[in-house]
Protein backbone atom coordinates (compact mmCIF):
# COMPACT_ATOMS: atom_id res chain seq x y z
CA UNK A 1 0.00 0.00 0.00
CA UNK A 2 0.97 3.09 -0.69
CA UNK A 3 1.23 6.23 2.06
CA UNK A 4 0.50 8.82 0.26
CA UNK A 5 1.42 12.43 2.57
CA UNK A 6 2.06 14.68 -0.94
CA UNK A 7 -0.82 16.85 0.05
CA UNK A 8 -4.30 16.44 1.94
CA UNK A 9 -5.94 17.39 -1.57
CA UNK A 10 -5.28 13.65 -2.28
CA UNK A 11 -8.31 12.04 0.10
CA UNK A 12 -10.91 10.18 -1.40
CA UNK A 13 -14.19 11.34 -0.38
CA UNK A 14 -15.84 9.70 2.43
CA UNK A 15 -18.60 7.06 2.16
CA UNK A 16 -21.11 9.84 3.62
CA UNK A 17 -20.02 11.92 1.23
CA UNK A 18 -20.72 9.54 -1.59
CA UNK A 19 -23.92 9.11 -0.67
CA UNK A 20 -24.74 12.25 -0.17
CA UNK A 21 -23.90 13.28 -3.16
CA UNK A 22 -25.74 10.03 -4.92
CA UNK A 23 -29.29 11.94 -3.37
CA UNK A 24 -28.47 15.65 -4.17
CA UNK A 25 -30.92 17.83 -4.94
CA UNK A 26 -29.96 19.58 -8.70
CA UNK A 27 -30.96 21.69 -10.44
CA UNK A 28 -28.99 24.38 -13.21
CA UNK A 29 -26.95 26.76 -10.90
CA UNK A 30 -25.85 29.41 -13.34
CA UNK A 31 -29.53 30.11 -13.27
CA UNK A 32 -29.36 29.80 -9.57
CA UNK A 33 -31.51 27.19 -9.14
CA UNK A 34 -29.75 24.56 -7.90
CA UNK A 35 -30.44 23.83 -3.88
CA UNK A 36 -27.93 21.84 -3.11
CA UNK A 37 -25.09 24.77 -4.20
CA UNK A 38 -27.47 27.58 -2.69
CA UNK A 39 -27.15 25.77 0.58
CA UNK A 40 -23.78 25.22 0.61
CA UNK A 41 -23.44 29.04 -0.32
CA UNK A 42 -25.35 29.58 2.43
CA UNK A 43 -23.83 27.59 5.19
CA UNK A 44 -20.10 28.55 3.90
CA UNK A 45 -21.40 31.91 4.47
CA UNK A 46 -22.59 31.87 7.37
CA UNK A 47 -19.51 30.03 9.16
CA UNK A 48 -17.27 32.33 7.80
CA UNK A 49 -19.29 35.22 9.10
CA UNK A 50 -19.72 36.49 5.65
CA UNK A 51 -23.22 37.59 4.33
CA UNK A 52 -22.50 35.48 0.73
CA UNK A 53 -20.58 33.20 -0.61
CA UNK A 54 -19.89 31.81 -4.04
CA UNK A 55 -18.76 28.18 -4.74
CA UNK A 56 -16.33 27.30 -6.89
CA UNK A 57 -14.12 24.97 -8.68
CA UNK A 58 -10.92 25.19 -7.29
CA UNK A 59 -8.91 27.26 -4.52
CA UNK A 60 -7.32 29.23 -7.43
CA UNK A 61 -10.35 29.35 -9.15
CA UNK A 62 -11.67 31.52 -5.39
CA UNK A 63 -8.44 33.49 -5.45
CA UNK A 64 -8.13 34.83 -9.02
CA UNK A 65 -11.85 35.46 -9.22
CA UNK A 66 -11.60 37.43 -5.91
CA UNK A 67 -8.48 39.55 -7.18
CA UNK A 68 -10.56 40.01 -10.38
CA UNK A 69 -13.73 41.58 -8.21
CA UNK A 70 -11.34 43.85 -5.98
CA UNK A 71 -8.71 45.18 -8.74
CA UNK A 72 -8.60 46.13 -11.98
CA UNK A 73 -6.28 45.96 -15.00
CA UNK A 74 -2.98 47.52 -14.49
CA UNK A 75 -3.97 48.09 -10.66
CA UNK A 76 -1.30 46.88 -7.95
CA UNK A 77 -2.00 44.20 -4.62
CA UNK A 78 0.52 43.67 -2.13
CA UNK A 79 0.87 40.23 -1.40
CA UNK A 80 3.57 38.09 0.82
CA UNK A 81 6.51 37.23 -0.87
CA UNK A 82 5.61 33.25 -1.14
CA UNK A 83 1.73 33.34 -0.92
CA UNK A 84 -0.35 30.75 -2.97
CA UNK A 85 -1.80 33.43 -5.24
CA UNK A 86 1.50 34.51 -7.08
CA UNK A 87 3.85 31.54 -5.93
CA UNK A 88 1.56 28.59 -7.31
CA UNK A 89 -1.15 30.15 -10.04
CA UNK A 90 0.76 29.78 -12.84
CA UNK A 91 0.97 33.69 -13.00
CA UNK A 92 -3.12 34.05 -13.32
CA UNK A 93 -3.17 36.91 -11.47
CA UNK A 94 -1.25 38.46 -14.85
CA UNK A 95 -3.13 36.89 -17.02
CA UNK A 96 -6.16 36.98 -16.17
CA UNK A 97 -6.40 39.71 -12.93
CA UNK A 98 -3.96 41.55 -15.12
CA UNK A 99 -2.43 43.20 -11.96
CA UNK A 100 1.05 43.33 -10.85
CA UNK A 101 2.70 42.66 -7.26
CA UNK A 102 4.33 44.15 -4.42
CA UNK A 103 5.61 41.34 -2.86
CA UNK A 104 6.73 41.86 0.92
CA UNK A 105 8.60 38.94 2.85
CA UNK A 106 6.71 37.66 5.82
CA UNK A 107 7.62 35.61 8.72
CA UNK A 108 5.44 32.46 9.39
CA UNK A 109 2.61 34.59 7.02
CA UNK A 110 2.83 37.98 8.72
CA UNK A 111 3.83 40.71 6.77
CA UNK A 112 5.50 43.15 8.87
CA UNK A 113 2.75 45.95 9.09
CA UNK A 114 4.86 49.25 8.26
CA UNK A 115 5.93 47.30 5.26
CA UNK A 116 2.40 46.81 4.12
CA UNK A 117 1.84 50.59 4.89
CA UNK A 118 4.80 51.57 3.43
CA UNK A 119 3.79 49.71 0.04
CA UNK A 120 0.68 51.34 -0.40
CA UNK A 121 1.11 53.47 -2.93
CA UNK A 122 0.15 57.66 -2.51
CA UNK A 123 -1.85 58.90 -5.30
CA UNK A 124 0.54 59.50 -7.95
CA UNK A 125 0.19 59.75 -11.56
CA UNK A 126 3.56 57.72 -11.61
CA UNK A 127 1.72 54.96 -9.69
CA UNK A 128 -0.22 52.07 -9.85
CA UNK A 129 -3.11 51.75 -7.88
CA UNK A 130 -2.65 49.73 -5.09
CA UNK A 131 -6.05 47.67 -5.03
CA UNK A 132 -5.61 44.74 -2.34
CA UNK A 133 -3.96 43.23 0.37
CA UNK A 134 -3.73 39.35 0.13
CA UNK A 135 -3.09 37.44 3.47
CA UNK A 136 -2.76 33.60 3.48
CA UNK A 137 -3.80 31.53 6.62
CA UNK A 138 -2.72 28.68 7.17
CA UNK A 139 0.54 29.92 5.41
CA UNK A 140 1.67 26.69 2.98
CA UNK A 141 4.96 27.51 2.33
CA UNK A 142 5.53 28.30 6.03
CA UNK A 143 5.08 25.21 6.66
CA UNK A 144 1.53 25.50 7.35
CA UNK A 145 1.95 28.37 10.09
CA UNK A 146 -0.70 29.84 11.70
CA UNK A 147 -1.79 33.86 11.85
CA UNK A 148 -3.80 34.37 15.11
CA UNK A 149 -6.53 37.08 15.14
CA UNK A 150 -4.30 40.12 16.58
CA UNK A 151 -2.18 39.26 13.55
CA UNK A 152 -4.36 39.04 10.94
CA UNK A 153 -6.45 42.38 12.36
CA UNK A 154 -3.05 44.23 12.43
CA UNK A 155 -2.13 43.45 9.25
CA UNK A 156 -5.64 44.41 7.48
CA UNK A 157 -5.87 47.68 9.67
CA UNK A 158 -3.44 48.84 8.00
CA UNK A 159 -4.66 48.17 4.52
CA UNK A 160 -8.23 49.80 5.51
CA UNK A 161 -6.43 52.93 7.14
CA UNK A 162 -5.94 53.32 3.28
CA UNK A 163 -9.16 52.36 1.91
CA UNK A 164 -7.35 49.07 0.32
CA UNK A 165 -9.33 45.83 0.67
CA UNK A 166 -8.36 42.77 2.18
CA UNK A 167 -8.58 39.53 0.79
CA UNK A 168 -7.68 36.21 2.87
CA UNK A 169 -6.48 32.97 1.76
CA UNK A 170 -8.02 30.78 3.99
CA UNK A 171 -7.23 27.27 1.76
CA UNK A 172 -7.09 25.85 5.37
CA UNK A 173 -8.41 27.95 7.61
CA UNK A 174 -10.48 25.17 9.18
CA UNK A 175 -7.02 24.05 10.04
CA UNK A 176 -5.71 27.52 11.40
CA UNK A 177 -8.65 27.53 13.55
CA UNK A 178 -8.70 24.38 15.16
CA UNK A 179 -5.02 25.21 16.14
CA UNK A 180 -5.89 28.26 17.70
CA UNK A 181 -9.07 26.71 19.30
CA UNK A 182 -10.97 29.98 17.87
CA UNK A 183 -13.69 29.76 15.27
CA UNK A 184 -13.24 30.59 11.91
CA UNK A 185 -15.45 33.70 11.92
CA UNK A 186 -13.21 34.91 14.23
CA UNK A 187 -10.27 34.62 12.18
CA UNK A 188 -11.95 35.78 8.96
CA UNK A 189 -13.69 38.88 10.45
CA UNK A 190 -10.61 41.59 9.31
CA UNK A 191 -10.93 40.30 5.55
CA UNK A 192 -13.28 41.79 2.86
CA UNK A 193 -13.45 38.28 1.46
CA UNK A 194 -12.31 34.93 2.44
CA UNK A 195 -11.51 32.12 0.07
CA UNK A 196 -11.66 28.30 1.43
CA UNK A 197 -11.25 25.13 0.32
CA UNK A 198 -13.83 22.18 0.73
CA UNK A 199 -10.98 19.92 -0.92
CA UNK A 200 -7.97 19.98 1.45
CA UNK A 201 -7.80 18.85 5.26
CA UNK A 202 -12.35 18.26 4.60
CA UNK A 203 -12.08 15.50 2.29
CA UNK A 204 -14.37 16.73 -0.42
CA UNK A 205 -13.20 15.30 -3.82
CA UNK A 206 -13.62 19.22 -5.15
CA UNK A 207 -14.81 22.56 -4.73
CA UNK A 208 -13.75 25.63 -2.81
CA UNK A 209 -15.84 28.72 -1.71
CA UNK A 210 -15.38 32.49 -1.51
CA UNK A 211 -17.27 34.54 0.97
CA UNK A 212 -17.63 38.46 1.47
CA UNK A 213 -20.29 41.09 1.25
CA UNK A 214 -23.58 40.47 -0.88
CA UNK A 215 -22.51 42.95 -3.80
CA UNK A 216 -19.12 41.68 -3.63
CA UNK A 217 -20.38 38.01 -4.09
CA UNK A 218 -22.35 39.39 -6.95
CA UNK A 219 -19.73 40.72 -8.80
CA UNK A 220 -17.91 37.94 -7.95
CA UNK A 221 -20.64 35.28 -9.79
CA UNK A 222 -19.83 37.19 -13.05
CA UNK A 223 -16.12 37.22 -12.95
CA UNK A 224 -16.72 33.08 -12.17
CA UNK A 225 -18.74 32.99 -14.99
CA UNK A 226 -15.85 34.87 -17.69
CA UNK A 227 -13.49 31.95 -16.52
CA UNK A 228 -15.52 29.36 -17.75
CA UNK A 229 -16.64 28.43 -13.80
CA UNK A 230 -20.90 28.25 -13.81
CA UNK A 231 -21.26 25.10 -13.34
CA UNK A 232 -25.04 23.46 -13.79
CA UNK A 233 -26.10 20.75 -11.62
CA UNK A 234 -22.79 21.62 -9.36
CA UNK A 235 -25.23 20.49 -6.34
CA UNK A 236 -23.52 16.89 -6.93
CA UNK A 237 -20.25 18.18 -5.73
CA UNK A 238 -21.83 20.63 -3.47
CA UNK A 239 -23.31 17.69 -1.42
CA UNK A 240 -20.14 16.74 -0.33
CA UNK A 241 -18.89 20.08 0.41
CA UNK A 242 -21.78 20.41 3.01
CA UNK A 243 -20.80 16.86 4.71
CA UNK A 244 -17.48 18.42 4.64
CA UNK A 245 -18.15 21.20 6.68
CA UNK A 246 -20.56 19.27 8.96
CA UNK A 247 -18.74 16.62 9.24
CA UNK A 248 -14.97 16.74 8.47
CA UNK A 249 -14.33 20.26 10.68
CA UNK A 250 -13.98 18.53 14.02
CA UNK A 251 -11.43 15.97 13.48
CA UNK A 252 -8.65 17.97 12.10
CA UNK A 253 -6.56 18.10 15.38
CA UNK A 254 -5.39 14.79 14.83
CA UNK A 255 -3.67 15.73 11.55
CA UNK A 256 -2.13 18.65 13.54
CA UNK A 257 -1.17 15.83 16.31
CA UNK A 258 0.15 13.30 13.44
CA UNK A 259 1.99 16.45 11.88
CA UNK A 260 3.55 17.18 15.02
CA UNK A 261 4.62 13.47 16.16
CA UNK A 262 6.23 13.25 12.53
CA UNK A 263 8.51 16.15 13.12
CA UNK A 264 9.11 14.93 16.46
CA UNK A 265 10.60 11.92 14.96
CA UNK A 266 12.38 12.92 11.78
CA UNK A 267 14.32 15.80 14.15
CA UNK A 268 16.11 12.17 15.78
CA UNK A 269 17.38 10.60 11.68
CA UNK A 270 20.45 11.80 10.90
CA UNK A 271 20.66 13.70 8.54
CA UNK A 272 17.08 15.46 8.38
CA UNK A 273 16.36 18.70 10.28
CA UNK A 274 12.80 20.17 11.41
CA UNK A 275 12.06 22.07 14.42
CA UNK A 276 8.81 20.19 15.72
CA UNK A 277 7.79 23.15 17.67
CA UNK A 278 7.30 25.35 14.46
CA UNK A 279 4.89 21.80 13.27
CA UNK A 280 1.34 23.64 14.46
CA UNK A 281 -0.64 22.50 11.99
CA UNK A 282 -0.96 19.72 9.26
CA UNK A 283 2.37 20.33 6.90
CA UNK A 284 5.68 19.37 8.11
CA UNK A 285 8.32 20.56 6.08
CA UNK A 286 11.84 19.17 6.28
CA UNK A 287 15.60 19.94 5.52
CA UNK A 288 17.32 16.91 4.00
CA UNK A 289 20.39 18.60 2.58
CA UNK A 290 22.35 17.02 5.14
CA UNK A 291 21.54 13.48 3.79
CA UNK A 292 24.38 14.90 0.47
CA UNK A 293 21.73 13.95 -2.15
CA UNK A 294 18.81 16.13 -3.86
CA UNK A 295 15.30 16.34 -2.42
CA UNK A 296 14.32 14.70 -5.96
CA UNK A 297 16.46 11.78 -4.97
CA UNK A 298 15.76 11.42 -2.08
CA UNK A 299 11.96 10.81 -2.63
CA UNK A 300 12.44 8.57 -5.53
CA UNK A 301 14.03 6.37 -2.59
CA UNK A 302 10.97 7.08 -0.40
CA UNK A 303 8.31 6.23 -3.58
CA UNK A 304 10.45 3.16 -3.85
CA UNK A 305 9.29 2.22 -1.02
CA UNK A 306 5.69 3.07 -0.73
CA UNK A 307 5.88 6.52 0.91
CA UNK A 308 5.27 10.08 -1.18
CA UNK A 309 6.13 13.38 -0.44
CA UNK A 310 6.93 16.92 -2.25
CA UNK A 311 10.00 18.69 -2.87
CA UNK A 312 9.74 22.15 -1.48
CA UNK A 313 12.35 23.97 -2.67
CA UNK A 314 16.51 23.29 -2.91
CA UNK A 315 17.44 20.01 -0.12
CA UNK A 316 13.37 20.50 1.38
CA UNK A 317 10.84 17.94 1.62
CA UNK A 318 6.84 18.84 2.60
CA UNK A 319 4.78 16.09 4.19
CA UNK A 320 0.56 16.41 4.58
CA UNK A 321 -0.98 14.27 7.01
CA UNK A 322 -4.85 14.13 6.14
CA UNK A 323 -7.73 11.84 7.05
CA UNK A 324 -6.83 8.76 5.17
CA UNK A 325 -3.44 8.08 6.63
CA UNK A 326 -4.03 7.20 10.52
CA UNK A 327 -1.61 6.47 13.36
CA UNK A 328 -0.45 2.90 11.92
CA UNK A 329 0.28 4.66 8.62
CA UNK A 330 2.43 7.90 9.98
CA UNK A 331 4.59 5.21 11.77
CA UNK A 332 5.15 3.46 9.07
CA UNK A 333 5.92 6.46 6.77
CA UNK A 334 8.62 7.26 9.73
CA UNK A 335 9.75 3.53 9.03
CA UNK A 336 10.48 4.35 5.61
CA UNK A 337 11.93 7.80 6.02
CA UNK A 338 14.43 6.19 8.84
CA UNK A 339 15.27 3.07 6.40
CA UNK A 340 15.44 5.55 2.95
CA UNK A 341 17.62 7.93 5.21
CA UNK A 342 20.32 5.21 6.41
CA UNK A 343 20.30 3.61 2.76
CA UNK A 344 21.23 6.93 1.31
CA UNK A 345 23.78 7.84 3.77
CA UNK A 346 25.47 4.28 3.50
CA UNK A 347 25.83 4.40 -0.24
CA UNK A 348 27.09 7.80 -0.31
CA UNK A 349 29.86 6.40 1.64
CA UNK A 350 30.26 2.98 -0.15
CA UNK A 351 30.72 5.34 -3.50
CA UNK A 352 33.03 7.67 -1.51
CA UNK A 353 35.39 4.95 -0.03
CA UNK A 354 35.54 2.98 -3.27
CA UNK A 355 36.58 6.22 -5.45
CA UNK A 356 38.88 6.96 -2.93
CA UNK A 357 40.10 2.81 -2.87
N1 LIG B 1 -2.10 24.05 -2.54
C1 LIG B 1 -1.59 22.80 -3.07
C2 LIG B 1 -0.53 23.05 -4.15
O1 LIG B 1 -0.99 23.94 -5.09
C3 LIG B 1 0.78 23.56 -3.60
C4 LIG B 1 -1.03 21.97 -1.96
O2 LIG B 1 -0.83 20.76 -2.18
O3 LIG B 1 -0.78 22.51 -0.86
N2 LIG B 1 -4.21 28.46 -1.48
C5 LIG B 1 -3.39 27.68 -0.75
C6 LIG B 1 -2.81 28.22 0.50
C7 LIG B 1 -3.11 26.37 -1.17
O4 LIG B 1 -2.29 25.63 -0.44
C8 LIG B 1 -3.69 25.90 -2.37
C9 LIG B 1 -3.37 24.52 -2.89
C10 LIG B 1 -4.54 26.75 -3.09
C11 LIG B 1 -4.77 28.04 -2.62
C12 LIG B 1 -5.16 26.35 -4.41
O5 LIG B 1 -6.14 25.39 -4.29
P1 LIG B 1 -6.52 24.45 -5.54
O6 LIG B 1 -5.46 23.41 -5.61
O7 LIG B 1 -7.86 23.93 -5.16
O8 LIG B 1 -6.57 25.32 -6.74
Amino acid sequence: MIIDLRSDTVTKPTPAMRAAMARAEVGDDVFGEDPTVRELEELGASMLGKEAALFVASGTMGNQVAVMTHAGRGDEIIVEAEAHLYYYEAGALAVLAGVQVWPIAGDRGMIPVEKITAGIRGDNIHFPHTALLCLENTHNRAGGAVVDSAQTAAMADAAHRHGVPVHLDGARIFNAAASLGVGVSTLAAPADSVMFCLSKGLCAPVGSLLAGTRDFIARARRHRKQLGGGMRQAGILAAAGLVALREMTGRLADDHSHARYMAECLAGIPGLKINPQSVQTNIAIFSMAGLGVSAEAFLEALAARGLLGVGFGPGLVRFVTHHDVDKPGIEQALRIVADAARDVVSRQKSGVSSQNG
